[in-house]
């Protein structure tokens, strides 16, 4: 018997049918539709924006039960080149380039909260002691632009059970030094790939990608990656998020 693709949702419908299609054929081939994959389908890049911000905005209008069901936790997102490394990397926030915060490193602290066993603060040192591995993935921003980076962090998963967070509960919380904000399912939270990052492009990570610490999600859409993480925390209480609370599909992911 043949499976019958899931349906898009209706607002996929206004998009050009060629597109429709593909993303159709992608999602029944695939039945998960990686970034990455999405990326391919449209061309992404920056020369081809229009079309990729049309379709990211509407699988970005996707319902969470219906991305969650498509996401496979296991699933990797592709990897690429150091060749393919983007240069210059893409800014963004939700402010300009020349209002970026700048966190003291001697006297930051990672702060946690929540279901975690042992809420120690981390000072900078002890954070980059941790095991650290490195990726060279794509990051997709919902407003049609996409770009290779390379990050290099603890595995998320490890800093998790580190510290004793409740890796049965449903959400992870990131506040940041900016004032922004937002959460993760605990099935991206220990995906393989995502990581708690300190570096990037084989230095420390610059003020404007997230000094000190972002969380790296190939699997997620850019507003999904906090930067200047200050808190973390670990709840079954929905978090929401700053852009996801005006909006934006609060999944976002593959
Ligand atoms: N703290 C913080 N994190 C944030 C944002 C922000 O404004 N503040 N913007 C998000 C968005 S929309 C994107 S696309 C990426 C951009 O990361 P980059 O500057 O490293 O490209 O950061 C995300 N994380
Ligand atoms: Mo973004």
């Amino acid at each position: 018997m043949k499976k019958t693709p899931p349906r898009l949702a209706p607002v996929l419908e206004s998009l050009p049918p060629k597109q429709i299609q593909l993303l159709e054929r992608r999602l029944f081939l695939k039945h998960s539709l990686s970034l990455g994959a999405l990326a391919l389908l449209t061309g992404c890049d920056v020369t081809d924006a229009d079309a990729v911000q049309k379709v990211l905005w509407a699988m970005s209008k996707w319902n969470d039960r219906a991305q969650a069901l498509l996401f496979n936790p296991g699933k990797l997102a592709p990897t690429y080149p150091e060749s393919r490394i983007a240069k210059p990397f893409p800014f963004n926030a939700y402010y300009g380039e020349d209002e970026v915060i700048e966190v003291d490193p001697g006297s930051y602290k990672l702060a946690l909260s929540g279901l975690i066993r042992d809420k120690k603060p981390w000072t900078l040192a002890e954070l980059y002691a941790l095991p650290q591995v490195s990726q060279v993935t794509r990051h997709v921003c919902v407003e049609g632009w996409s770009a290779i980076g390379k990050w290099t962090g603890v595995p998320f998963r490890l800093f998790l059970e580190r510290v004793g967070a409740d890796l049965t509960a449903k959400y992870v919380g990131f506040t940041c030094a900016d004032d922004y904000y937002t959460s993760i399912d605990m099935a991206t939270a220990l995906h393989p790939q995502t990581q708690l990052t300190f570096k990037f492009a084989d230095r420390t990570l610059p003020a404007k990608y997230g000094f000190p610490m972002k969380l790296r999600m190939p699997t997620k859409l850019g507003f999904k990656n906090p930067k200047h993480i200050a808190e973390i925390f670990v709840t079954n209480q929905f978090p929401g998020g700053y852009w996801e609370d005006q909006g934006y599909n609060w999944f976002s992911g593959s």
